[in-house]
């Protein structure tokens, strides 16, 4: 009879834990498929068959390593549908003598977990996943009271590490080549084709349709290409190293119509599903770079890098210095509703148009879409942050709520006046144009702030600067745009004014 019980959770299928590299015979882990995991958010269909698809693989690498496992599949019988009914259900009927979990990166599951162990009259106990470079509370004790910035951690973290430092200096001799990287796409450099992953996940999809879970996006089983396994996982990284790191500083900020993923890594599920981690994918970038540092420069490594163990270690401390108060900000108290568009990707503005048809086709955007498209125009439009939240967990296949949240509601909302970032990311359609080829494509005319088909960005802009005024003037980074604001003639200035009014109160029609 077994005496532990340990749960494993989806998105910690990390198969270099320590814990996996012995059998423990007297230890059951448990994976389950749950309609509490399915059903908290409307998530893509994608990221739902992709979870349970690795969650699966996983399982099954598990019991060829010779490790007991118990698989709850979604249509089974005795599923409960809630982790701790399904757990109370396992440590009756294998008389479990104590309960481990590895420890989860979400507030509510860790709170969930928490009061579950505390109320169980077995021993109880949690385990690292041994992921992160950071412990959950690295951040806010080497922050202490102080403003947090991204830079300050990343230069830590890379000292502490030794990643990319020679004697505490940065290798290279500089510790941020972000100036010199974030181009438009010059068109010259052929855009590298995406690695396709062959796999059978028409079972997966049929047990999900037939427990009706509701999910958005293409559900189609040919659709899905995202690594399911670790050896996948290794295969996308390997693709990235070979086709993209060349390019990657230099084009992380572009954007091109009908490329969803230019020079981009495609490694945010397969890292937020643990099965390959943060330090291997570094590593492997630094030992490719150095063998071919003719062609991969410094600022190419360092960018991707920074993404990796700069801003999502960031992201995570963040989360867990804030939560749970982070997960109501609302430091513009905006109350609009999310246009119905932001669900079918059916408007005439071209930006928007690409990267909310390319997330329902992929359950994918890249950064830089996801922050200044449909983030900045949630912003600008004065979206409630709740709904801007509840689209993006649900929407991309990478989205888990630490890293969900943190930058959806700190960098792109701005909702948390300014704990992530120091200034809220918007723009006109003069940004949108120097990074993307959509413009010259779009209904709407970039350089018209007002009149018939004036771009919707050129107004909302200056409604964002003028409506939050008292908030914002006395921020030293947006000071400028006030006295760019108050030189404006004030015809000018009404006609925008209106223009924005009148956007406002048809978004569902832009
Ligand atoms: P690449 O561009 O190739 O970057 C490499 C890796 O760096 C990524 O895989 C990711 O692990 C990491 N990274 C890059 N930027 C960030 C960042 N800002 N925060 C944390 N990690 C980062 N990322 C998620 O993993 N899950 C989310 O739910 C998520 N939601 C986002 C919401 C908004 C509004 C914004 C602006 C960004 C969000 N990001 C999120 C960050 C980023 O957009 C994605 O990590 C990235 O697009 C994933 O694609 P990639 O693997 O090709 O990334
Ligand atoms: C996102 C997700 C989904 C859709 N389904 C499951 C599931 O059925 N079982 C499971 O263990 N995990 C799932 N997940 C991932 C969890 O939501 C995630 O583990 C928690 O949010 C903790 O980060
Ligand atoms: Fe987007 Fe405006 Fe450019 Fe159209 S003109 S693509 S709406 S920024």
């Amino acid at each position: 009879m077994y005496q532990t019980l340990r749960l494993i959770l989806g998105d910690q299928l990390n198969y270099n834990h320590s814990c996996f590299s012995k059998v423990e015979p007297d230890v059951l882990y448990v994976l389950m498929e749950v309609r509490s995991e399915t059903d908290y958010a409307m998530h893509h269909a994608q990221k739902v068959v992709g979870i349970f698809a690795a969650m699966f693989n996983f399982k099954n690498w598990l019991v060829k390593k010779g490790h007991r496992v118990h698989y709850i599949r979604i249509n089974d019988k005795e599923n409960k549908q809630t982790l701790e009914a399904n757990l109370i259900t396992l440590i009756k009927r294998y008389s479990i003598a104590k309960f481990e979990y590895f420890l989860p990166d979400e507030y509510r599951v860790d709170r969930e977990l928490n009061l579950f162990s505390q109320g169980l009259s077995i021993k109880t106990g949690v385990i690292d996943t041994e992921h992160f470079f950071t412990t959950r509370l690295e951040l806010q004790e080497f922050f202490g009271g102080k403003k947090y910035l991204m830079e300050n951690f990343y230069r830590y973290i890379r000292k502490k590490h030794h990643i990319l430092v020679l004697d505490n200096e940065p290798i290279g001799g500089k510790w941020n080549y972000d100036q010199e990287n974030r181009r438009k796409y010059s068109g010259k450099e052929s855009i590298p084709s995406v690695l396709k992953l062959e796999k059978n996940l028409i079972d997966i999809l049929q047990e999900i349709e037939k427990a009706g879970v509701k999910t958005i996006g293409n559900a189609k089983a040919e659709a899905f290409n995202w690594p399911v396994t670790r050896k996948e996982s290794l295969a996308v990284l390997k693709h990235f190293l070979v086709h993209s790191l060349q390019h990657f500083g230099t084009y992380q900020d572009a954007m091109v119509e009908d490329h969803a993923y230019l020079f981009h890594s495609r490694l945010s599920f397969a890292l937020n599903l643990k099965m390959i981690s943060p330090k291997e994918v570094i590593d492997a970038a630094i030992a490719y770079q150095a063998h071919h540092s003719t062609i991969i420069t410094m600022p190419q490594l360092e960018g991707f890098v920074r993404q990796i163990i700069g801003w999502r270690e960031y992201m995570r401390g963040i989360y867990w210095a804030k939560m749970p108060d982070f997960s109501m900000m609302n430091f513009f108290k905006h109350g609009n509703k999310l246009p119905q568009w932001y669900w079918t990707g059916a408007t005439k503005m071209k930006c928007l148009q690409q990267s909310i048809q390319g997330s329902l086709e992929n359950a994918y955007a890249h950064h830089i879409q996801r922050l200044m498209i449909t983030g900045n125009f949630a912003l600008l439009a004065g979206i409630d942050p709740q709904l801007v939240d509840e689209w993006y967990l649900g929407i991309y296949i990478d989205a888990f709520e630490w890293v969900e949240i943190t930058n959806t509601r700190g960098m792109s909302q701005y909702a948390d006046g300014g704990i992530v970032g120091s200034k809220p990311y918007v723009s006109s359609a003069n940004y949108i144009d120097k990074m993307s080829n959509y413009c010259g494509k779009c209904y709407y005319d970039k350089k018209k702030r007002h009149g018939k088909a004036a771009c919707p960005f050129n107004s909302l802009y200056w409604h964002f600067y003028n409506r939050h005024q008292p908030l914002l003037e006395k921020n030293p980074r947006i000071g400028m745009m006030y006295q760019t604001w108050k030189k404006m003639d004030q015809g000018e200035q009404s006609k925008i004014l209106n223009q924005a009014n009148e956007y406002l109160s048809k978004l569902d029609e832009l």
